[in-house]
């Protein structure tokens, strides 16, 4: 697969540009999608580009053991690489609103319920959650490796690959992901995106 080993390719949309649309517009997809998660493969690509044996790895072992990375390439790798995935997660994470499913089902659906005693309740703390990011960064639902749900923030394009965590929902907090249409108001961003929020199921 060309989106997740060297060399790198810009993967599509899933859907159309307007599709998210009220919630995400397509001007603001097409800067986020095109322009910053292009950026961020173009960036791998060059990272990578004097290192042949770290080209036959894929994206997931790559960022899951950063200290086998040389340390002159490190940095470019993880900012680049990291931007990579977690933009991969965002964008197929989120579908058309008459699509979905945006609520959980089944054993997802009672997990949260027993973990933050109400859907409700999980929207409002996973929000608080992403509000708290302070300047750059990421909030995810996470299954951790024992079982448990958890909310975590992530700065810049860090990742918890490595960790054992599985990333359930992922959404994004930089300001270019919303600026264009919310401006600097990042609730209303994160109110609506529960629209086009995508749940997997378990
Ligand atoms: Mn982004």
């Amino acid at each position: 697969m060309p989106f997740d080993t060297y060399p790198y390719e810009l993967m599509p949309l899933p859907y159309p540009y307007d599709a998210l649309e009220p919630y995400l517009d397509a001007e603001t997809l097409h800067y986020h999608h095109d322009k910053h998660f292009g950026a961020y493969v173009n960036g791998l690509n060059a990272a990578l580009k004097p290192y042949p044996k770290l080209q036959t790895l894929t994206l997931k072992q790559l960022l899951s053991r950063p200290e086998r990375l040389p340390q002159k390439a490190r940095t470019a790798i993880l900012r680049n690489g990291g931007g990579v995935y977690n933009h991969t997660l965002y964008f197929v994470g989120l579908s058309p609103a008459d699509q979905g499913p945006h609520e959980p089902q089944g054993v997802l659906f009672n997990k949260i319920n027993r973990t933050f005693s109400s859907f409700a309740n999980f929207k409002r703390l996973f929000n608080q959650s992403a509000l708290d990011v302070f300047g750059s960064g990421w909030t995810g639902l996470f299954l951790s490796p024992d079982g448990s749900l958890q909310i975590r923030n992530l700065k810049n394009q860090d990742t918890l690959l490595g960790t054992g965590m599985r990333p359930l929902l992922y959404v994004d907090v930089w300001e270019h992901a919303y600026y264009l249409q919310y401006k600097n108001l990042r609730a209303e961003y994160l109110q609506n995106i529960w629209n086009i929020l995508q749940f997997p199921t378990l």
